[in-house]
């Protein structure tokens, strides 16, 4: 199979010219219910699910090509232990602010408790047998959890970003992966925040100084950039 690059901004993806997909993983970041179904915690705190749940079409076609392709496929989930022994006393403080308590019984279980209903994949873009799942307590996916060990042994050096929140989980997991060299690629229209202005300059930011995080794309782009449109 042939690929090219990406029509991207700031600059046609990758830097080093070809993608080649057994060292590309395409990561999917907490497509939960949580995030982005009715009575999760995004819709508890009050903010528009639509636009959370605006990417998962783009986001299942682009999973369908890169599992065709024999990417590596990577879905997180964030989430704490039902004792929310590794759930940071600020970060509970501040959900219940809002009002929606992480540990709070609602009408899709505890939110954002491992294992309870609110924190399982949206079934369009549920994992498969044999992808890989990494549970994370924080925002970042390598924040204490074991991803940068797992797409090293698979040979991963170029990471293609979908899922949601632009601004908070998609980010901070971009940057903390930049900074570890992978090659990093985001894409809008398969990313959403709980304020669009919020994921415009999110995705904007990146392509400031040359493409401080990596680089922005569609997935249109990318697919045709994978032959597979
Ligand atoms: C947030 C996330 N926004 N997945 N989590 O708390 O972006």
């Amino acid at each position: 199979m042939s690929t090219r690059p990406v029509n991207a901004e700031p600059y046609p993806w990758p830097y080093d010219d070809v993608i080649d997909p057994s060292r590309t993983a395409l990561l999917l970041i907490d497509w939960q219910f949580d995030f982005c179904g009715e009575g999760g915690y995004v819709d508890r705190m009050g903010y528009d699910i639509a636009l959370t749940r605006a990417g998962l079409g783009p986001t299942a076609r682009l999973l369908a090509a890169a599992r065709a392709l024999g990417m590596t496929i990577v879905h997180t989930r964030e989430g704490h232990r039902p004792d929310l022994s590794d759930c940071p006393p600020n970060k509970l403080w501040r959900s219940k602010q809002i009002g929606a308590g992480i540990g709070d019984a609602g009408p899709n279980g505890r939110i954002l408790v491992r294992g309870e209903p609110g924190w399982e994949i949206v079934p369009e873009v549920a994992p498969i047998e044999g992808e890989v799942i990494i549970d994370k307590p924080g925002k970042g996916a390598f924040y204490a959890t074991d991803l940068d060990l797992v797409l090293r042994t698979a040979g991963v050096t170029h990471i293609i970003l979908t899922g949601i929140t632009t601004d908070v989980c998609v980010h901070t997991t971009m940057r903390e992966a930049n900074d570890r060299g992978y090659e990093c690629l985001i894409l809008d229209d398969c990313t959403g925040a709980t304020d669009l202005s919020n994921h415009e300059a999110a995705l904007k930011m990146v392509t400031m100084q040359g493409g401080v995080f990596g680089a922005v794309s569609s997935s249109e782009a990318l697919l045709e950039a994978l032959g597979a449109s």
